[in-house]
Parts: structure tokens; sequence; C-alpha cells
């Protein structure tokens, strides 16, 4: 494939803080890059002023960047919100990432070098890349996260691991790439919207035959999390992460 084009996936939950910032980072990245470049902003039922700032941030594109603001009514989750996106993306290559850049864009280029769409960056074949905060060459996420988020996330891991995917290490990283083939087939049937979802596309790619490549890739810690773990949320992860291969029993790879 000679011309790359690139959707961005951007889910977005009460940002009006972080988002105003990131969108200008993100414009100036993909103006700067040869292919065509679409950014999708999914406001999530914010309550803040979110989506006014997407539409300030989006109003006056420059040449090559195209963009579009969806909104859902009421807040559904973060895997919800992708899933919108995602399915509305109409480029070669779909790429998620959070609203605070903790993956800033310049790492794009990583993920594209390891898709098959993404053969002017040097194709190594693979359908979907991952980053992995992880991997020794790359940036270690752990050390820079709260105690209570490394203990829950070594529960989640755990589990995770046991129960779906042994072969990830880090399932949960908010930057991934899709080819578009491979995003239509997985975000269609995907069906939990709430954090558990990054596990839940990866055991679809596995049972589907699409291959999966992990990416090391530099990530910092940005303060201000959405995320909240009292007891009601880390039980619907858990359940969540229990129901996928339920979910998914009738799968084969020639669905
Ligand atoms: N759609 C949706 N997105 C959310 C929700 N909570 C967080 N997000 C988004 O998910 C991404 C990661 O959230 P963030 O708060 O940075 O999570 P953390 O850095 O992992 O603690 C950001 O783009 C958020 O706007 C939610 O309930 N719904
Ligand atoms: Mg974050």
């Amino acid at each position: 494939m000679s011309m790359l084009s690139l959707s961005y996936v951007v889910p977005a939950y009460n940002e009006e803080e972080r988002l105003g910032g990131s969108l200008a980072t993100l414009i100036a990245y993909s103006t700067a890059q040869s292919y065509a470049v679409e950014i999708i902003i999914v406001d999530d039922g914010s309550a803040d002023r979110t989506a006014e700032i997407a539409t300030a941030a989006l109003a006056d594109l420059p040449d090559g960047v195209f963009a579009k603001l969806i909104q859902h009514k009421v807040n559904r989750g973060k895997g919800a919100a992708v899933r919108t996106g995602a399915l509305a993306a109409s480029n070669d290559v779909v790429l998620y990432l959070d609203a605070d850049l903790s993956t800033l864009p310049d790492q794009t280029p990583k993920l594209l070098a390891a898709l098959a769409a993404g053969a002017p960056f040097g194709a190594t074949g693979a359908d979907i890349a991952i980053g992995s905060r992880i991997r020794p060459e790359g940036g270690d996420m752990r050390a820079s996260q709260p105690a209570w988020r490394r203990v829950g996330g070594r529960l989640f891991a755990l589990l995770r691991r046991r129960l779906l995917l042994s072969g990830i290490e880090d399932t949960q990283c908010g930057f991934k790439a899709f080819t578009r083939p491979a995003a239509q087939a997985i975000f269609s049937r995907q069906q939990l919207d709430g954090w558990a979802f990054d596990a839940e596309l990866l055991y679809l790619a596995h049972r589907l035959g699409y291959s999966v490549v992990q990416v090391p890739i530099e990530w910092r810690h940005v303060e201000g999390s959405r995320f909240q773990l009292g007891a009601g949320s880390a039980y619907r992860e858990v359940r969540d992460l229990v129901r996928v291969r339920w979910l998914h029993r009738g799968l084969t790879s020639g669905d």
C-alpha cells in the first residue's frame, strides 16, 4: 500500500482541561506527516466543556488533516468510546490514544512500521501493533504509578493471563494501531464498554487469527486521571474479564 492514511481515535471523558493542548499537539504532529490524517474525537457523555473545546480545536484545520467530533449522549465507558470512533474511522490504519497524550503522537511511526499497511515505513506484516509500556528497551510504566494502581494492575494482569491471553505483557496500554480490515472485524465484535475492552480486543484478534506485534513505546505519567477504581468498578472489570471467553464462545477464525 503506497498511499497510507491514518485515523486517530481519541476517547474523551470530562477532558476539558487536558484536551485542548492535546489536540493542538496532535494536529501539529499530523500536519507535519506526508500521509493524510483523520482525527476522531469521541466525547463520551462528558458533563464538562469537552465538546466545546474539541469543536474550537478543530475549527481551523491545516491541509491534509481532517477531524470529526462524535458525541455519546450518556457516559458509556472508554471501551464504548473507542469502538464508536474505530467504526467511524475511514482511513487505512486506525490508532487510538489517550486524550492526555500519555503516549505522544511522535510514537506513531513505531506502530506504523510494525503494520502491513505501513509499507513505506518498512513492513513486517502485522495486522495489529500495540504499544507496550514495560519492555526493557522502552520506558517502564509501573514505577511511576501510585501504589494502589500497581496492586490493582498486578491483580488484573494475573487474572487476564490466566483467563485470556498469556503471551502479551501489557494489554492495557492506550496506544494501539489496527489495519482497517482488522479494525472492522474486531471492533464490530467488541462487546465490553469498560476498561477491560483492551484485553477483549486482543482476545478477538487472537481468535480471528490476526497477528499482533508488541512495540516498546515511551510513556509518561500524566496527572488528572479519570480512572476511578471503587469496589463497584473493580467488580465490573473482573466480571468483564471473566465474561470475554463466554461472550465469544462461538467464534472461529473462519468467521
Ligand atoms: N469514553 C470514556 N473515556 C474515558 C472514560 N474515562 C476515561 N476515559 C478516557 O480514557 C483515556 C485514559 O484516561 P485517563 O484518565 O488518562 O486514564 P489513566 O491515565 O489510565 O488513569 C482518556 O482519553 C480519557 O478521557 C470514560 O468513562 N469514558
Ligand atoms: Mg492518563
